[in-house]
């Protein structure tokens, strides 16, 4: 459903470095990155699966929890330092939760923007994945 990928932290006295590159530590060809900031623990996100979209989260700083969703077993993984990725494949339902103040995420997709990859009606959801 997911997979945490181990992250190389380049660090020294002068803080951390972390270096993402296409088809070596990320496995997929890198067409768009994002950045949630600002996020709040009364407000979790998510709450969709995609059609195809492969994406890698990192998260910089901070803490949260997500809890994923394969249409037939739910598992919840906290993410809480840079030096491991979650990689997330299509249709695993996501949500995140429990962000610390400081925290900050960074995506990593193998594709552009497209609200039609996106399933965000959990029914739809369950009933694709039963599909399957
Ligand atoms: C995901 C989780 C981890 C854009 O216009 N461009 C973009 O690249 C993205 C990612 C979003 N948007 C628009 C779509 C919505 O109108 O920004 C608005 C907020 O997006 P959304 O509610 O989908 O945000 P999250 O935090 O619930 O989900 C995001 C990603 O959308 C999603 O792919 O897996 O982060």
């Amino acid at each position: 459903m997911y997979q945490l990928v181990d992250l190389k932290l380049l660090s020294d006295i002068r803080g951390d470095l972390l270096s993402l590159e296409q088809l070596k530590n990320v496995p997929f060809d890198i067409k768009r990155v994002y950045c949630l900031t600002k996020l709040h623990a009364d407000y979790p996100r998510g709450f969709h699966a995609h059609r195809q979209l492969q994406q890698l989260v990192v998260c910089l700083s901070g803490r949260c929890r997500f809890v994923l969703d394969d249409g037939h077993q739910k598992q919840e993984v906290w993410l809480e330092s840079a030096s491991q990725g979650l990689l997330l494949g299509s249709h695993v339902w996501r949500e995140m939760h429990n962000f610390s103040e400081d925290c900050v995420l960074m995506v990593l997709a193998s594709d552009f923007y497209d609200e039609s990859d996106y399933i965000r009606d959990y029914q739809e959801f369950l009933a694709i994945t039963d599909m399957k």
